[in-house]
């Protein structure tokens, strides 16, 4: 099993976090989408839409988007329920994550840090600060996003929530003890690294540099 994966992403975060909590062996492909790896052939072959991650399987098969790619490591284990009911809800939180948590917090801190687009950053951080009044309103009394275990839901919102104030975004109250919780879950890493120089639009080739 290979992922095609970058450092600074927490879309592929989420995947080495969970193939980590699962203990799964992988080959890490490392993917640099600032210096234009994403734009060639080979890459859109694996992926059209030119993002990481990618994952694909030792027969040859590829899943891309970071919440299917936890949904298909998943499958079988503790990580996604198996009550229909559950699973809906656990779909619910990964619509949310690319909806608001990904597009609004990790958008925003993606354009304040690198210095890029100050408009679209400020509507994303708007985005980004009722993702994370929602997140607090589902977690105040309860310990995870579904049920009464952790599950790829958490995963995923943990991935751009918990660096919500990078884009200056400050975590609520049952937001932070909800943060602490995954922290604290066996296997649990953090090896999300820093945007390096060349994200910077004027160092940058990278799908940011073509579109928004
Ligand atoms: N919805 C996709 C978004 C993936 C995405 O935006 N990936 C970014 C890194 S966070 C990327 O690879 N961009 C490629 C580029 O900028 O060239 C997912 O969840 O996997």
């Amino acid at each position: 099993m290979r992922l095609y994966d970058y450092a600074a992403s927490a879309n592929c975060y989420k995947a080495r976090l969970l193939l980590a909590l699962l203990d799964r062996p992988y080959e890490r492909v490392a993917i640099d989408i600032f210096a234009g790896d994403t734009l060639t052939d080979a890459f859109a072959a694996l992926n059209p839409a030119r993002e990481t991650p990618v994952l694909e399987l030792d027969d040859g098969e590829v899943v891309t988007q970071s919440n299917a790619i936890l949904w298909a490591l998943a499958e079988g284990t503790a990580w996604l329920p198996g009550d229909a009911i559950a699973r809906g809800q656990v779909v619910q939180w990964l619509f949310f994550e690319q909806e608001r948590v990904m597009s609004g917090i990790g958008g925003a801190r993606f354009r304040i840090i690198t210095g890029r687009a100050p408009e679209l950053a400020q509507r994303r951080l708007a985005l980004g600060r009722s993702a994370l009044e929602m997140l607090e309103a589902r977690l105040a009394g309860r310990e995870w996003l579904v049920g009464d275990a952790p599950s790829v839901a958490d995963v995923a919102n943990f991935a751009y929530a918990h660096v919500a104030p990078e884009a200056g975004l400050e975590i609520p109250g049952a937001v932070t003890s909800w943060l602490d919780r995954v922290r604290a879950l066996p296997g649990f890493v953090n090896d999300l690294r820093p945007y390096p120089d060349n994200a910077r639009p004027e160092h940058s080739r990278s799908i940011y540099d073509v579109t928004a």
